[in-house]
């Protein structure tokens, strides 16, 4: 241990510690901009800088390691007119319109201004006239409300290894941009939002739909209908200090019924849907020559990548589309039926921790007769706002179920929230099927958990199957090199894009952070714990669905409904 003082108050760490991390121990949260949990350390806005007795500089508490009888002062005035002089300068080269700001009052440099007390800047504007860059359908751009600090950068080449975004220029000309500065659809960037997720302010966000959610909610012309993904409901109730990872599904229906949707049901049903067209899929494959390793096909930003990157390998992704699709398709069709309402009147929102959803929603496969299948997504920060706009008290709500008939789900369905959660539900179906006997173990826990790559190997009638699964791009890319040449070992391979898999999505809650991502995938396979079905082909309303309307899984009417194809 090293032991040292911070503000006169003795602390103990282990070697290594940053002062940062010894500060917060003894609850005091040293400023900070550039700094993230999660990210390598870069120390240049140097908001954090704190005094150390006998040093003649201001030591960055972000990157600087206690030593011995240390003694750091954290609110001298140095320090304070440190931080005071940087956050000025900060505000002079800011858009301060905050009121119009998607990040108002949930912006780290508009709370540190409000926590110094800074009521203006003493200094003139030297803030350039930009306009928002509003050119797809996922992510909007506000470079005067960038503050340079690089999370976006980090995030975008450190964790999905694109790198889509960078510095430009020199000195105080400095920008975050793209190369060239092209939209960031027409860069590498594949729209997952890990960006958005991470900027301190409104300079990078996902593009705002509530306010066309809202109309089509005043419409009454339209039935308007909602679903809801895994992973939202266990990030949801952080906005409402209900805690990390808490389960808040009951609270969350209430609060779409208060909100005026007609009905609320589950993604979670899609997810079941999926399992079996694409676990039906993958046995075909297995079992008649088709191309091997099939790999998962449910997250946007991973089927992106493969088209942008990988475009010569687009026979391996699954033709089944994600569950939010096939959602989106059975509720334009087979509910439209069910409830006689023309599917011209009804309006399908789904409710994702994820921005890349917005552009799925649009892929010209997604829809019929030139209408889309799923009118507009909205993620999960945008939910938080639509129920604090309508002024509901979430943490009190009375719990409610989803609606019948899309509204159903398995614990299989509820896990593909997790990294790792589509390749275990598919196994749960696949294996059944394959071998005609109910499983014993239905927990396939060498495929959980967060290192960036797992795999197993298991007998699947009498054949020995190598699946793999992994988050992050920069991971797929590593299986993907061996996929390109022919020579990957394994038969099936789950991707998602984002940290942690849709838990650690794009969309999800400001402050998402690798422990909460945690907290939310323990939650998730909680709720597969503490439901009566966890096999995706045991869903009463998936059976019902088949009988109805499509026969059997990878028939020509499931089909023409629930698959879809890739264009490089
Ligand atoms: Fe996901 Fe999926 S799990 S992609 O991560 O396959 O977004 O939650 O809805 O579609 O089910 C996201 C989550 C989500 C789909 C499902
Ligand atoms: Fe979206 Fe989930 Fe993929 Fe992230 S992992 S890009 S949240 S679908």
């Amino acid at each position: 241990l090293v032991h040292l003082t911070i503000n006169h108050i003795p602390v103990a760490v282990p070697k290594g510690t940053k002062i940062m991390q010894a500060a917060a121990k003894i609850h005091i949260d040293i400023p900070h901009l550039c700094y993230h949990e999660d990210q390598r350390i870069k120390a240049h806005c140097r908001l954090c800088s704190v005094e150390v007795t006998g040093r003649r500089r201001l030591y960055a508490a972000c990157s600087t390691e206690c030593w011995e009888g240390m003694e750091v002062h954290t609110d001298t005035p140095i320090v304070r007119n440190t931080q005071i002089a940087i956050l000025q300068l900060m505000l002079a080269n800011h858009n301060r319109d905050c009121l119009s700001c998607p990040r108002n009052q949930n912006c780290d440099l508009q709370h540190l201004v409000s926590r110094f007390n800074i009521l203006r800047s003493p200094l003139p504007s030297v803030v350039r006239d930009t306009q928002r860059i509003v050119t797809n359908p996922s992510i909007v751009r506000d470079p005067s409300k960038c503050i340079r600090c690089g999370r976006c950068i980090r995030a975008c080449k450190d964790v999905q290894g694109i790198a889509a975004l960078t510095y430009a220029h020199r000195s105080s000309d400095i920008v975050v941009t793209t190369a060239y500065d092209k939209p960031m659809e027409a860069t590498d960037c594949v729209l997952c939002g890990q960006c958005t997720l991470v900027c301190p302010t409104g300079a990078i966000v996902e593009r705002d739909a509530t306010q066309r959610v809202l109309r089509a909610l005043q419409d009454k012309s339209k039935h308007v209908i909602v679903q809801v993904a895994p992973a939202v409901r266990v990030a949801l109730g952080d906005a409402f200090g209900l805690g990390a990872g808490a389960i808040a599904t009951g609270q969350m229906v209430t609060a779409l019924k208060l909100l005026g949707f007609d009905k609320v049901f589950d993604t979670n049903f899609g997810a079941d849907l999926t399992i079996m067209e694409e676990g039906y899929e993958f046995l075909d494959r297995l079992q008649h020559g088709g191309v091997l390793p099939m790999l998962t096909s449910c997250c946007p930003a991973w089927v992106t990548y493969m088209e942008k990157e990988y475009g010569s390998s687009l026979a391996h992704l699954s033709s089944a589309k994600s569950p939010m699709g096939m959602f989106g398709a059975v509720a334009k069709t087979y509910y439209a039926e069910k409830a006689d309402i023309p599917a011209k009147d009804i309006v399908t929102v789904a409710i994702m921790p994820c921005t890349a959803k917005k552009a799925e929603a649009q892929r010209t496969g997604l829809g019929r007769g030139g209408q889309p299948d799923i009118d507009y997504v909205l993620t999960t920060r945008e939910l938080i706002k639509l129920i604090k706009y309508v002024g509901l008290t979430f943490r009190d709500l009375p719990e409610s179920p989803f609606d019948s008939p899309l509204g159903e789900a398995t614990g299989a369905g509820a896990i593909f929230g997790a990294t790792g959660g589509v390749m275990e539900a598919a196994l749960r179906t696949v294996v059944e099927k394959a071998t005609g006997k109910p499983l014993d173990a239905i927990e396939f826990t060498a495929v959980r958990g967060l290192e960036g790559i797992r795999e197993a190997s298991l007998d699947i009638a009498g054949r020995t199957v190598r699946v793999a699964v992994c988050h992050t791009l920069k991971n797929a890319a590593k299986l993907m090199a061996a996929v390109r040449s022919g020579t990957s070992p394994y038969d099936f391979i789950e991707v998602m894009a984002c940290p942690g898999g849709c838990a650690g999505g794009g969309g999800q809650p400001i402050g998402t952070r690798r422990v909460v991502t945690a907290q939310r995938i323990a939650s998730l396979y909680e709720i597969d714990r503490s439901l009566p079905r966890r096999k995706s082909h045991e869903n009463p309303e998936i059976q019902k669905l088949y009988a109805d309307a499509l026969d059997a899984p990878l028939s020509s009417k499931a089909h023409n409904l629930l698959h879809t194809t890739y264009q490089a």
